[in-house]
């Protein structure tokens, strides 16, 4: 069985939760379940990134413990993740174990082999330079601005601090042939595009040597044999992608699912994903993740969203008020994936009502009533279906082969756009056959009619229900599809539902429908 393994970021337990945190692991749920649906042997993994100066501030200002407000922190991550409905695999904390032990041995991997140039890949020095807490790196001068007040900031906005002291750096510089090489023998290795363009320009410009220890606070995994120094965070971080599936035990079954399929990140951190990790993984000798992709940034009505602005979307708040899988939908249908995107109530509330509640919700509260009502409850008798019957099942189903196309591209809006073609498709096939008026002129034939809509209800629901996994099981209880009927080899017409199968009972809405003023 082929396998697929996916992460996300594994998170800073500073902060609560928020929306750009779910969407990021959404698209990463969303690709889990399609690639296991269609038959894959799937590792999912998220977790939180818990060391650090930026996490230990946040432990001290709230005068706890680090780790006791880690232990809260993160299990609030786990929360969101539960309520979202994320089928990890694995949710990793960088404060345990099996994490402390992989770092340290990935350091002395690391240490133990040259670079290409011949030279050791650690070595001890001093840093004196920039240092943002905020996002965890290092600037040079030439990437600072004036921020408020004067004060020097990067790029990102985030005030910077300037540190002298020890430091081990990693010979970064040596390794930048090798990532061009990589990334041009790779052209998909960094998506989407512009960003892949942005990264090899970067390191066209010259890589400059990484500091990967520090040594003026102490809430971090300990650099192995120099108790004095402490792994930079971000070394620590990505360590985690490999520690999940085993390492430093690679006779592990789990070191199968190396290298990881993707790493899907926020743009903000594709630098250290793309640059960064890669050329660690090759000073260790081990295989690279075969694609990072950097998605765009939600904004919140045109604003960023912050929470010294106070306008942070709570994602728990969000799925309170619209439901679970409308949330999912919208988030991943609004904006085409890789841009960035405004969150706005108004957009939110047009959508769900009209592709969900009228487009998909009607079609299958309509379909599904007429069979309850003329059908005895049951998937009517076929009484052999004409060619355009199966036409309209197979043009369904076999929209699969571009959908793995765009899953393999995570075009999550044009997934979801081809999928509503053929909602729309079976709206009209539903006006165009009119088997409400089949019922007194040609009763068989309105069975055929009923018999293949709710064929063509099955498959659109086989398709979605990665995307919206509650809405599309209730859909299948409705109808009586077992479970072990909703994977992808059950589509098209030949897998096609019993006549006869007894629906649940009544149908009822599978879509919530809201007024146009709670979008206000
Ligand atoms: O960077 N829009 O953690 P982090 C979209 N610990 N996505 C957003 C977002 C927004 N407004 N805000 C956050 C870290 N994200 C490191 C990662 S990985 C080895 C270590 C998402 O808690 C997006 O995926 O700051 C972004 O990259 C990530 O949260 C940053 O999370």
């Amino acid at each position: 069985m082929s396998r697929y393994y996916v992460t996300t970021p594994i998170y800073y337990v500073n902060d609560a939760p928020h929306i750009g945190h779910a969407y990021t692991t959404l698209a990463c749920d969303v690709l889990a379940r399609f690639m296991r649906l269609d038959g894959k042997d799937v590792r999912f993994l998220t977790g939180t990134d818990e060391h650090g100066q930026k996490v230990e501030k946040a432990a001290a200002e709230k005068s706890i413990d680090p780790l006791t407000f880690t232990d809260e922190i993160s299990q609030n991550f786990r929360n969101l993740a539960d309520a979202m409905n994320f089928s990890y695999d694995d949710f990793i904390r960088t404060t345990e174990a099996r994490h402390i032990t992989s770092c340290q041995i990935l350091w002395r991997t690391i240490a133990e082999r040259d670079s290409p140039k011949g030279r050791k890949n650690i070595y001890l020095d001093k840093y004196a330079g920039w240092y943002a807490v905020r996002d965890e790196a290092f600037y040079t001068e030439g990437e600072l601005q004036d921020g408020p007040g004067g004060q020097k900031v990067a790029s990102t906005g985030a005030a910077v601090e300037w540190i002298e002291e020890p430091s081990y750096f990693f010979r970064l510089s040596d390794w930048q042939e090798d990532l061009l090489r990589h990334y041009a023998e790779n052209p998909d290795f960094i998506a989407p595009k512009s960003r892949r363009n942005e990264v090899v320009k970067f390191v066209e410009g010259g890589l400059n040597d990484l500091s990967i220890s520090r040594t003026t606070f102490n809430w971090g995994v300990p650099v192995p044999d120099d108790e004095d120094h402490i792994m930079y965070v971000w070394l620590d971080a990505l360590t985690n992608y490999v520690t999940a599936v085993g390492h430093p035990n690679v006779d592990d079954a789990l070191w199968e699912y190396w290298p990881a399929d993707l790493h899907m990140v926020g743009k903000d951190i594709l630098r250290f994903h793309a640059v960064y990790w890669p050329a660690f993984l090759m000073a260790a000798g081990f295989a690279l993740p075969k694609r990072v992709f950097a998605h765009g940034w939600w904004t919140n009505e045109g604003q960023k969203i912050s929470k010294s602005v106070g306008n942070v979307i709570d994602p728990f708040d969000l799925t309170q008020r619209y439901g679970l899988d409308p949330i999912r939908y919208f988030l991943l249908r609004q904006v085409p994936f890789g841009n960035d995107g405004d969150f706005s109530h108004k957009a939110m509330v047009h959508r769900l009502n009209g592709d969900l509640a009228n487009d998909f919700g009607n079609l299958c509260q309509r379909v599904l009533s007429m069979i309850f009502r003329n059908c005895a409850g049951k998937i009517p008798p076929s009484h052999g279906l004409q060619e355009e019957d199966f036409a309209f099942i197979n043009g369904i189903a076999g929209c699969i082969e571009e959908l793995r196309e765009l899953m393999e591209a995570q075009a999550f809006h044009q997934a979801l756009e081809l999928i509503w073609q053929h909602v729309g498709n079976a709206n009209r096939y539903v006006d165009e056959h009119a088997p409400w008026e089949l019922r007194k002129t040609n009763p068989d034939r309105m069975e055929s009619v009923l018999y293949t809509l709710a064929e063509g209800i099955r498959n659109l629901a086989l398709l979605t229900s990665p995307f919206m996994p509650d809405a599309m099981a209730r859909v299948f209880e409705q109808m009586g599809v077992d479970v072990d009927q909703r994977g992808f080899d059950r589509l098209g017409s030949s897998n096609a539902l019993a006549s006869g199968t007894q629906l649940a009972g009544k149908p009822q809405p599978i879509f919530p429908r809201f007024l146009e003023e709670e979008g206000d």
